[in-house]
């Protein structure tokens, strides 16, 4: 075996986001059974459960970077936890079994099982600040929008880019009381919100993909999922930034101790440093980017995608279970 080889069986390969979609499927229809029934933990623990489960088959050595949190609270897929078969590449991995956990134990649409996967090292470790600012679009945004300047300015740069006026920009941000300053700013700049519930992973995605009614998703969301996010944008060409934004004193202490800077701009290639990323998504409840689990006599029918970043592939999958054989 040359050198180049071995090193490329060390990376994260095409065939792996085939594998990974058993993995985010299996916790999506695990999760169906608590859609709407009001109780967030035990829909989380189903699919986290079936998650791992599909993970220890899968070959590669992967570290969760990003996962349910540290060791004592997160009883499985914590982070720095090793999940895979321990044979196969060594990879960086992101999970978040349900995002939007309220989403769907109340039932509501757009709640996603999401894993991201890129080379061991690659993924920027921002666990120890929940918050991250960040700035999602398409590719005609890269080299034109930057998060330091006003967001009118970035909806009148981005209308330009597009070739299309200002009103038909429409920007994501979760509904939160903490944006209510970002929502008037972009609707005084003359743009259209779609506010977001929770979400804001489906949001970047929406808002970097071809064929959206999103054109830009911004704001102050988790900073997991802006990681997660990164993966998936690098497989659209699109655009990313992000800023830190520690909640207290002690977070931005945590942060600068762990080596991660504030106030500054991390750019696509500082959240994940390598441009050979897996994302892969299933659909738990309906929702604008996928449709969720749904029941058919004895069929389960998943729907999923793929975003591969060494091919720009986009792959959308549409699974059919058969039940009686589900746990074959
Ligand atoms: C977002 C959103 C997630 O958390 O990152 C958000 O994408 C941020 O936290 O779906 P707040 O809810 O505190 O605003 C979620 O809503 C849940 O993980």
């Amino acid at each position: 075996m040359t050198h180049q080889q071995f090193i490329k069986d060390l990376r994260p390969d095409r065939n792996l986001g085939l594998e990974l979609v058993r993995a985010t499927e299996a916790a999506a229809i695990s999760a169906r059974s608590f859609i709407g029934r009001g109780d967030k933990n035990e829909a989380d623990g189903a699919a986290v459960d079936a998650m791992r489960r599909f993970l220890a088959t899968v070959d590669m050595r992967g570290v969760v970077v990003i996962g349910e949190g540290e060791k004592d609270n997160a009883p499985m897929l914590f982070n720095g936890e090793e999940v895979g078969s321990g044979v196969g590449p060594l990879c960086d991995i992101a999970v978040d079994p349900i995002d939007g956990t309220s989403l769907a134990a109340a039932g509501r649409q757009n709640a996603l099982s999401v894993i991201a996967v890129t080379d061991r090292g690659a993924m920027l470790d921002a666990s120890s600040v929940f918050y991250m600012n960040k700035l999602v679009a398409g590719k005609e945004a890269v080299g034109v929008l930057d998060i330091r300047l006003p967001i009118g300015e970035n909806i009148r740069l981005l209308a330009k880019a597009l070739g299309k006026p200002v009103g038909e920009i429409v920007v994501a941000t979760l509904d939160r009381p903490r944006h209510t300053e970002l929502i008037d700013q972009i609707r005084a700049a003359g743009a259209s919100t779609r506010l977001l519930l929770d979400g804001d992973v489906a949001g970047g995605i929406q808002a970097a993909m071809e064929g959206n009614r999103i054109d830009m998703c911004v704001g102050i969301g988790g900073s997991p999922e802006g990681i997660a996010t990164t993966c998936a944008i690098k497989a659209l060409g699109g655009f990313i930034q992000g800023i830190l934004h520690p909640k207290s004193d002690e977070e931005a202490e945590n942060a600068l101790s762990n080596g991660l800077k504030l106030d500054y701009v991390y750019e696509a290639d500082e959240l994940v440093k390598s441009n050979n990323t897996l994302f892969v998504a299933t659909g738990i409840t309906d929702g604008s980017l996928l449709n969720g689990v749904r029941r058919r006599g004895k069929v389960i029918e998943t729907d999923s995608i793929i975003l591969r970043s060494a091919s720009g592939t986009v792959r959308r999958i549409k699974s059919e279970y058969q039940q009686e054989n589900m746990d074959k």
